[in-house]
């Protein structure tokens, strides 16, 4: 006989006898295999030690597998993104183009929501794709929603955005990234890589647009635009995965020191600034929206950005409010689509698939409150 504590409490090992494991052997082959031979070696259930133990070093080296080919990492645990293979370096004269998204992700949301303020819809169809449950990009029928919602593959009629890059000459062994510019007439990939294709959506497609007289970048602004995007990107955009994809203690703790340093920065900014570089809505906004828009619904809870919510800056919340108010932006905001796929297909970052509750103060009601920024407008009428 052995002895065990599980929690402090002792716990009693005592192997069955014969007669004992033939009944539990019997009683046990209607059951499903794993816990047929649990409880014919161990009775009604594992002693809790070794339950305990054998999860936490099967787990951890699923985990570190799993991390390892999905969020590549250096030799300090830090995430390192990987670099888009297609990018948009000269503009494509082409008019056939189609345009592939998922809606959890933040970077094919720039381009939806530029291609929205350009009014770029008939000039760049698009199709919705929605994470399959092997994590690959899928396309599957779903309801219509009064926000953009995931359905077919309305260009090439492929099942998966794999098939959809496999069609270009050549065909494609990469990662099957959103958003994909796609060139119909082609069929070749034009870009993948989100700044590519708003700058493109901004300022290459004017006589297709609706909106030619919106622009993002005007030259003026663009150095500060440029400034911002270096601040955003590693601290807040890319940062919120390093922080979610750390592979050690200190990777996670630089990656949260520097993004919660950069939000406070840009808290008290937004305090006498309407936009980042002032009174205009750039470029630079659309990108630091998608991921404040994500931040209580899910990079807070399953990233661990746990050391403040976004709505306890009131300024970062306000801002985020105005930008979703501006017509055309919350209908490409799907909040079911974004948690389903972070929380249901991020597997190793929450094997239970469990969504959970989020504040009452994350919904569209509270995302539509007045703002009162335009006051911070040099242009308001106040
Ligand atoms: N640098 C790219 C990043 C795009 C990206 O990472 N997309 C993710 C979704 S958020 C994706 O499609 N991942 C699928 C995969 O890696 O297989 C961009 O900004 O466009």
């Amino acid at each position: 006989m052995s002895k065990s504590t599980f929690l402090g409490a002792p716990i009693l090992l005592v192997p069955p006898s014969t007669a004992v494991r033939r009944r539990r052997l019997k009683m046990s082959a209607s059951q499903n295999p794993i816990t047929t031979v649990t409880r014919l070696l161990w009775g009604q259930s594992l002693p809790p030690n070794l339950l305990i133990s054998t999860a936490r070093s099967t787990w951890s080296a699923a985990w570190h597998l799993m991390m390892s080919q999905l969020a590549p990492s250096d030799s300090a645990g830090r995430y390192t993104r990987p670099s888009s293979p297609f990018r948009l370096t000269t503009t494509t004269t082409t008019r056939s183009l189609h345009l592939y998204v998922g809606l959890p992700c933040p970077w094919a949301h720039r381009t939806l929501i530029v291609r929205a303020l350009k009014g770029l819809h008939s000039a760049v169809p698009l199709s919705v794709a929605s994470p399959g449950a092997d994590g690959l990009w899928e396309f599957r029928p779903f309801a219509a929603d009064s926000v953009v919602a995931p359905g077919l593959d309305e260009a090439n009629g492929c099942r998966t955005l794999k098939e959809v890059y496999n069609l270009r000459r050549g065909g494609y062994g990469g990662r099957s990234t959103v958003p994909m510019l796609w060139d119909a007439d082609a069929k070749e990939v034009v870009c993948n890589e989100s700044y590519d294709i708003i700058q493109f959506f901004n300022s290459g497609l004017n006589d297709v647009s609706t909106n030619p007289r919106l622009d993002l970048a005007p030259p003026p602004l663009k150095k500060q635009i440029d400034r911002w995007n270096k601040i955003i990107y590693p601290n807040i955009n890319n940062g919120v995965y390093r922080c979610g994809f750390a592979q050690t203690q200190e990777a996670y703790d630089s990656a949260a020191n520097e993004l919660f340093s950069t939000l406070e920065m840009v808290e008290q900014h937004l305090g006498s600034n309407r936009y980042l570089c002032g009174d205009t809505l750039t470029l630079a906004d659309v990108c630091l929206f998608t991921t404040l828009v994500r931040f209580d619904l899910v990079y807070n809870v399953l990233f661990k950005c746990t050391k403040k919510k976004l709505l306890e800056y009131q300024n970062l919340h306000g801002y985020t409010r105005d930008i979703y108010q501006i017509s055309g932006v919350a209908e490409t905001c799907n909040f079911g689509a974004i948690m389903d796929g972070y929380y249901k297909t991020l597997f190793p970052l929450n094997p239970s698939n469990i969504r959970p509750a989020i504040p009452a103060a994350c919904e569209r009601e509270e995302l539509a409150r007045p703002h009162n920024r335009d006051l911070l407008s040099l242009n308001a009428v106040v």
